[in-house]
C-alpha cells in the first residue's frame, strides 16, 4: 500500500474533498502511474453532478491525464517503470472482437468492470479509512497514484511535456478525431460545431486540418468566439441573437444546411437542432456531448428519410495505444496547439475552483499540477 493524496467525489452534488487515499500495488496485467498532471473535462462535472447513469460514488474522479509508470504488476510486457503515459478510457486490446473489426474503437476489455468503478478482477485499488473508493472512467486522474490495466495506457516520448499533452486524453483528442475519424470531413466541406468549450474548440482545429470551407462556431457564451476564431472559426453564431430556431438561422446562412456539424455540449435540444441544420439528401451530424439520466434524443423520421445522418463519436474514434502518439506528435510540431485550451492551471487543493470556473463558463481548459 502507498498514500496518495487525492480529490475524492465523496457524494453526487458535493465539492471534492482532498484527502490521503491508500492505493495498493498493481496486480497482474496492471500498472501503478504516479499522475503528473490532468485536465478537467465537462464529464467530471457531469458525473459528480449525479446526472451520469454509470456515477458510482464515492469514487475518484479524473480521465485526462498524463503520467510516469510507478510500478509494473505481473505479466506487463509493453510498458516499464519511468515510461511516460496517457491514461485512456478507451481501452486498446488489439484481440476483442472490437478491436479486431476495425469498425470501432469502442474496446470492450476491461468496459464492464470499468463502468463499475472496479479493476478487471472485480475490486478497487483505492481505500480511505479501510473502505474502498470507486475508480472512474478507468482512469482516476484527480490523483497523486492511480492504477491502471495495461491496455488502458498510451506510452507516448518523454520529450512531450505531460502537463499538456494530458489534454489529449480526451478533449482535445476527441474533438480533433470526431471530425477526422467519425465525420471523415472533405476539403471544402461546411461545418458547423455547437458549443466551443475543450471539445467544440478542438473539433474546429479538426475541421481546419480538413480544409473545411467554412466552420460555423455556435455558443451561448460569446466569450468563446475569439479562441474559435484563432482556431479556425469562419462565422459565429449565438443563439440568443436570435428568434427562430437555431438550425432555421444555419440553414439560410448555408443555402441548405451544413455538410457536417457536431454536437459539442450534452443538450438533447441541441443535438436536435444539430440534426436538423445538415444538408437535405447528405448532411451529417455527430454527437459528442454527453446526456443526463433518462434524456433522449428526438426529430422528425422524415429528418432521416430525407438523407441526413445521425452518429455519435467516443473518444474521437480514436485507438489509444496506437493513436494517441500521433496526436502527440502533432502537438509538439504546433499543428495542435494545446496551450490555446489551457485558460488556468492550479494544484490539487483548488480543484473546486476549476468547476467553478468551468460552470462559470471562464475556462476552457484547467490543468491540474500535481
Ligand atoms: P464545456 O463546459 O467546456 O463546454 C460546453 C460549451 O457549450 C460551453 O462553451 C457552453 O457555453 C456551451 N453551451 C452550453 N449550452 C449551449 C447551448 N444551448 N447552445 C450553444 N452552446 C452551449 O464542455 P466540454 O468539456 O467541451 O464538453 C462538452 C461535452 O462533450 C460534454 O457533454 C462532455 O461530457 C462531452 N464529452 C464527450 C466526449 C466523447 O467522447 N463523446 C469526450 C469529452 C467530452
Ligand atoms: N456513463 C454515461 C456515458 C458517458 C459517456 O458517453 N462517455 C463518453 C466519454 S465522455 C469523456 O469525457 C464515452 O466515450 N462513452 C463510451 C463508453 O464506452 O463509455 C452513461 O450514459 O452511462
Ligand atoms: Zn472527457
Amino acid at each position: 500500500m502507498i498514500k496518495s493524496r487525492a480529490a475524492v467525489a465523496f457524494e453526487a452534488g458535493k465539492p471534492l474533498e482532498i484527502v490521503e487515499v491508500d492505493v495498493a500495488p498493481p496486480q497482474k496485467g496492471e500498472v501503478l502511474v504516479r499522475i503528473v498532471a490532468s485536465g478537467v473535462c465537462h464529464t467530471d462535472a457531469f458525473t459528480l453532478s449525479g446526472e451520469d447513469p454509470e456515477g458510482i460514488f464515492p469514487a475518484i474522479l479524473g480521465h485526462e491525464g498524463g503520467g510516469i509508470v510507478e510500478a509494473i504488476g505481473e505479466g506487463v510486457t509493453s510498458l516499464e517503470v519511468g515510461d511516460h503515459v496517457i491514461p485512456l478510457y478507451t481501452a486498446e486490446c488489439r484481440e476483442c472482437k472490437f478491436c479486431k473489426s476495425g469498425k470501432t474503437n469502442l474496446c470492450q476489455a476491461v468496459r464492464g468492470t470499468q463502468g463499475k468503478g472496479v479493476m478487471p478482477d472485480g475490486t478497487s485499488r483505492f481505500s480511505y479509512q479501510g473502505k474502498p473508493i470507486y475508480h472512474y472512467m478507468g482512469c482516476s486522474t484527480f490523483s497523486e497514484y492511480t492504477v491502471l490495466p495495461e491496455i488502458s495506457l498510451a506510452k507516448i516520448p518523454k520529450d512531450a511535456p505531460l502537463e499538456k499533452v494530458c489534454l489529449l486524453g480526451c478533449g482535445v483528442t476527441t474533438g480533433i478525431g470526431a471530425v477526422l475519424n467519425t465525420a471523415k470531413v472533405e476539403e471544402g466541406a461546411t461545418v458547423a460545431i455547437f458549443g466551443l468549450g475543450g471539445i467544440g474548440l478542438a473539433a474546429i482545429i479538426g475541421a481546419t486540418m480538413a480544409k473545411a470551407s467554412r466552420i460555423i462556431a455556435i455558443d451561448i457564451n460569446p466569450s468563446k468566439f475569439d479562441i474559435a476564431r484563432e482556431l479556425g472559426a469562419t462565422d459565429f453564431v449565438n443563439p440568443k441573437d436570435h428568434d427562430k430556431p437555431i438550425q432555421e438561422v444555419i440553414v439560410e446562412m448555408t443555402d441548405g444546411g451544413v455538410d457536417y456539424s457536431f454536437e459539442c455540449v450534452g443538450n438533447v435540444q441541441l443535438m436536435r437542432a444539430a440534426l436538423e441544420c445538415a444538408h437535405k439528401g447528405w448532411g451529417e451530424s455527430t454527437i459528442i456531448g454527453v446526456a443526463g439520466a433518462g434524456q433522449e434524443i428526438s426529430t422528425r423520421p422524415f429528418q432521416l428519410v430525407t438523407g441526413r445522418v445521425w452518429r455519435g463519436s467516443a473518444f474521437g474514434g480514436v485507438k489509444g495505444r496506437t493513436e494517441l502518439p500521433g496526436y502527440v506528435a502533432k502537438s509538439q510540431s504546433g499543428e495542435i496547439p494545446l496551450d490555446t485550451f489551457i485558460t488556468h492551471t492550479m494544484g490539487l487543493e483548488d480543484i473546486n475552483k476549476a468547476f467553478d470556473l468551468m460552470h462559470e463558463g471562464k475556462s476552457i481548459r484547467t490543468v491540474i499540477h500535481f
